[in-house]
């Protein structure tokens, strides 16, 4: 199989390719990213070599590059992983937000269709259903998505949507839950918090710490995305999700325990502007097919924590640039 994975030097893209690389020896890779501030070709390293591996930078807004790329090469599948994803960075600047989550995603619409390509993933997210207090999203969840991150995922996932019932292009939407492991650039809350305390930096809280995400191992996520690749049908839609539940709190302790630091390490500060409360999926729908996760949380997580302590080769030039500080200081009280 040809498979035209977009947005695969970020964090879930990468481990993808190396998940796909490694099970399906005949499988061929294109791998298309632009290579923004959270494209890392260092997440790749160890596969550049691969005779079934090519990496083409370029950008999914522009029309004539996404064409290009379906003109010049057989593809048989895409999924599409790129996206701009950092929830606090749409609240500080939404434009690139909206050309890459949703008109890029058009982009690549038209090039499935214009080529027809026999199947396509769209890679999302839970948060486009907003926050939930009670119970878990199905599928059948309206979208409700309170940060500019989310409003523009779900402007992508509905041309996808309307691409299914109006052209029966043959699109899989997933939607899956928080996930954390190697390779996650360290401004999401794990890897943030993670190399801070390597750093022996304060950890920046939100608010009190209360708000609950359901948490996924990278490689359950990849797991999934294989499965549905090869089992999914098209037109449906699928959350994935692990059923781990916590407190950002609780993960905040988990890692200072981890690390052998206490909670003197945790500054309180100003709350995130519209902080979705929790997210819970209901996977169901993904079980019945056949899918499992078959990661474990503390032992995931712990081992998480090892890498970021092997690697910070990795992770020491990304904190570096000096946005972290800039829009921490947005939030401070
Ligand atoms: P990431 O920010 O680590 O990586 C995004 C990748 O997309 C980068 O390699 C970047 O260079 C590339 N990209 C961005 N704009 C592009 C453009 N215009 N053209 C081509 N490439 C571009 O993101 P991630 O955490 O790996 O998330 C991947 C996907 O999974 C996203 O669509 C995200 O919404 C979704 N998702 C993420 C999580 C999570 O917890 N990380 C959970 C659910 C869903
Ligand atoms: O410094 C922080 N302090 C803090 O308290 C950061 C970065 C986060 N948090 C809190 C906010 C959230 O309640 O931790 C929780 C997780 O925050 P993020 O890591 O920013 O993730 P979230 O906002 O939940 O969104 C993530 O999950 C779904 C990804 O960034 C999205 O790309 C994905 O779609």
């Amino acid at each position: 199989m040809n498979l035209l994975i977009v947005g695969g030097a970020g964090f879930i893209g990468s481990n993808f390719i190396r998940h796909i690389l490694k099970k399906y020896p005949t499988y061929r890779v294109i791998n298309l990213d632009k290579l923004t501030y959270a494209g890392n070709l260092n997440n790749l390293k160890d596969i550049e070599g691969n005779a079934n591996y090519q990496f083409i930078k370029g950008d999914i807004a522009d029309e004539r590059t996404v064409k290009k790329v379906f003109r010049l090469n057989k593809i048989d599948a895409v999924i599409n992983y790129a996206a701009e994803t950092h929830v606090d960075r749409s609240i500080l600047d939404p434009s690139a937000f909206i050309k890459t989550d949703i008109l890029g995603t058009y982009n690549l619409l038209e090039g499935i269709k214009e080529y027809k390509i026999a199947k396509y993933i769209q890679v999302s997210t839970d948060e486009v259903y907003g926050s939930i207090e009670k119970g878990k999203f199905t599928e059948e969840s309206p979208f409700k998505p309170n940060s500019p991150y989310s409003a523009s995922k779900a402007g992508g996932d509905l041309l996808c949507r309307a691409c299914v019932k109006t052209y029966g292009l043959p699109i899989i939407v997933t939607h899956a839950c928080n996930c954390y492991g190697p390779y996650q650039y360290p401004e999401k809350l794990i890897p943030l918090f993670i190399t801070n305390i390597i750093e022996n930096k304060k950890v920046p809280l939100y608010g009190e710490g209360q708000n609950i995400r359901e948490w996924l191992y990278v490689l359950d996520h990849g797991n999934a995305t294989d499965f549905i690749l090869h089992k999914g049908k098209v037109g449906e839609v699928y959350n994935i999700g692990s059923g781990v539940e916590k407190q950002n709190l609780e993960i905040t302790h988990f890692i200072l325990d981890e690390l052998g630091k206490d909670e003197a390490m945790i500054e309180k500060i100003k709350d995130r502007p519209a902080h979705d409360f929790r997210y819970a999926l209901d996977c169901t729908k993904l079980k019945r097919l056949g899918w499992q996760s078959e990661y474990d949380f503390p032992s995931a997580l712990r081992e998480t924590i090892r890498w970021y302590l092997a690697n910070d080769w990795w992770w020491k030039p990304l904190k570096s640039g000096g946005y972290l500080e800039y829009y921490k200081k947005q939030y401070q009280r």
